[in-house]
């Protein structure tokens, strides 16, 4: 039923991860009202480090001391990193210890790590010659050539410096399904390299907080989470936690997580020119104990390969943008020589197709029809543009199955999908590429059409119970249009249209 579906995935959407009211076992939070100097929220356990007088009605200066809490503003206030900011804290009681720190709606908010009681297996690796590790740990992602290389280079260092069981890297793919594109795993785990993972994984909230918030820990699975308390003028209102290193995860998410055979978890996000392009997820069979500092250079680790991906990213655009202008100005060369400018245009189908991946290229104008390569019949064509202009007015649409309502417009079978560019604002004109069908296997970490949970009245989606691989075939389908290869579109629909219109005026000024 795909109306309950389409709920369960909602409620998965709507859930606010970071009103959770919790933080991790073991860990501490402080938020305060500099200003006021007055406590606001204090998670349950905060008498550990503030000393057991210690409530809403003392005064945090008395606690920290003037100097410390205006250090700590003023570090939280010039950080411009995605999420807290590591500093040292003096506790009333005990020498300094490592934490974090953040400001949020206007309340300065510390966190910290108590000394763990759960299992202490995990150990990281501590060479003291770690800036000379993490120098060679960039080289050698610098070096390699190839994206796979580079990729597979990150996970291994990244392995080496946080001693995980497993580190992955994780691609979004265009349709927010993911896939493990680089691994390191103990020999005894099963491995999840080549695998594909749902969208609704990660629900599209949590996507989202890693723009803000770039780390998510996960200390331990299994640890009882710490209430936060709320001084008496606060109303219950609840803390938002996105900025958070503790905050408690969902619970959906670390059932998930048990159902992995995960303990602990370290997921860094890959943030490319400005969006989300992956994860970098860290699992431990047991329990997961990281330094502040550790963190920062899983971070750093992360950030550089960011860095590497955007300049490659924009290394291939800057190629197919000089492609793009190359068709282009032979277009607008050879339009001033012959009015017969879709032929022109015709002829270098060969470029246009190579340049957005295509098999064949059709374009409809003032109702003729002028094809090359891999398409349909002419009067398949006309209603594909003539539907495209029902459709979309002036933006391009891009389909990587024929839609069932196009049964009535016969494709041949080899056709699985295409780009349809409007030409015109008001009449059917358009250019659209062909794409051939393929037929695709899917390696799924996992059945992805999980078991609905009606128990609690609202339908919920649960998680996967096992991640054993479980594949699918897909065919009819093509290969999918990128984003990238849209903006090209747009741009040579664009170019397009100037062609036409500077052709038209070139023909009538000769004509005068
Ligand atoms: C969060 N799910 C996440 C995160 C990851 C995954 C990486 C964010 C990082 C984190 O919080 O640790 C999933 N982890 C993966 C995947 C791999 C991995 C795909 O290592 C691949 C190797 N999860 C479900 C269902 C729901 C759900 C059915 O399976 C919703 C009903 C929700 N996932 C969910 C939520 C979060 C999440 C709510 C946010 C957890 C939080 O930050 O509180």
């Amino acid at each position: 039923n795909t109306t309950e579906w389409e709920q369960a995935l909602q409620n998965c959407a709507d859930e606010k991860i970071q009103l959770i009211g919790q933080v991790q076992a073991n860990s501490v939070l402080i938020a305060i009202d500099v200003e006021a100097d007055r406590f606001k929220y204090l998670s349950a356990n905060a008498s550990a480090v503030l000393g057991p007088d210690t409530f809403f009605e003392a005064s945090p200066v008395g606690v920290f001391g003037e100097g410390q809490i205006s250090m700590f503003h003023r570090r939280a206030r010039s950080w411009r990193g995605r999420g807290p900011r590591m500093v040292e804290i003096l506790f009333p009681y005990g020498p300094p210890v490592p934490g974090w720190v953040h400001v949020r709606d206007g309340l300065l908010i510390l966190e910290t790590e108590l000394k763990s009681n759960v299992e202490e297996a995990h150990q990281e690796q501590d060479p003291d010659d770690w800036e000379d590790a993490m120098r060679d740990g960039f080289h050698r992602v610098e070096i390699c050539t190839d994206l796979a290389s580079k990729l597979k280079a990150v996970a291994t260092e990244v392995w080496k410096l946080g001693n995980f069981d497993r580190v992955m890297i994780y691609q979004f793919l265009p349709d927010d399904t993911g896939e493990v594109v680089a691994e390191e795993v103990r020999d005894d785990w099963e491995p999840y390299f080549g695998l594909r993972y749902p969208a609704s994984d990660i629900p599209p909230q949590a996507r989202a907080l890693f723009l803000e918030n770039d780390i998510r820990l996960i200390n331990h699975v299994v640890g009882e989470p710490v209430p936060l308390l709320s001084a008496a003028d606060v109303n219950d209102k609840p803390l938002d936690l996105s900025l958070c290193r503790y905050r408690q995860p969902a619970a959906v998410h670390l059932e998930y997580l048990r159902n992995m055979g995960v303990g602990g978890s370290f997921v860094s996000a890959i943030i490319s020119e400005g969006k989300l392009w992956g994860l970098i997820s860290c699992h431990h069979g047991t329990g997961l104990h990281l330094s502040a500092v550790r963190q920062m250079q899983l971070s750093a680790l992360t950030t550089h390969l960011a860095l590497e991906l955007s300049g490659m990213a924009r290394e291939l655009r800057l190629r197919d943008e000089l492609a793009g202008a190359r068709i282009a100005n032979k277009l607008i060369q050879c339009v001033t020589m012959t009015d017969d400018w879709a032929s022109v245009l015709l002829s270098m189908s060969g470029d246009l197709c190579q340049l957005l991946h295509a098999d064949g290229m059709s374009l409809h104008f003032q109702d003729q029809t002028y094809s090359s390569g891999l398409v349909p019949d002419p009067g398949a064509v006309a209603a594909l543009a003539k539907s495209g202009m029902e459709r979309t007015g002036s933006t391009p649409i891009t389909y990587q199955r024929i839609p069932d309502d196009k049964a009535t417009i016969a494709l041949p079978p080899e056709i699985g999908g295409y780009l349809l560019i409007p030409l015109s604002h008001f009449r059917d004109d358009a250019l659209i590429f062909f794409r051939k069908e393929q037929t695709v296997k899917i390696k799924w970490a996992g059945d992805p059409v999980k078991g609905l949970d009606r128990s609690s009245g609202a339908p919920r989606l649960k998680p996967r119970a096992s991640f054993e691989v479980w594949q699918e075939t897909v065919s009819g389908t093509c290969e999918l249009w990128t984003p990238e290869e849209v903006k090209l579109s747009i741009q040579i629909g664009a170019t397009l249209s100037d062609v036409v219109i500077t052709a038209h005026h070139f023909r009538k000024s000769m004509e005068a």
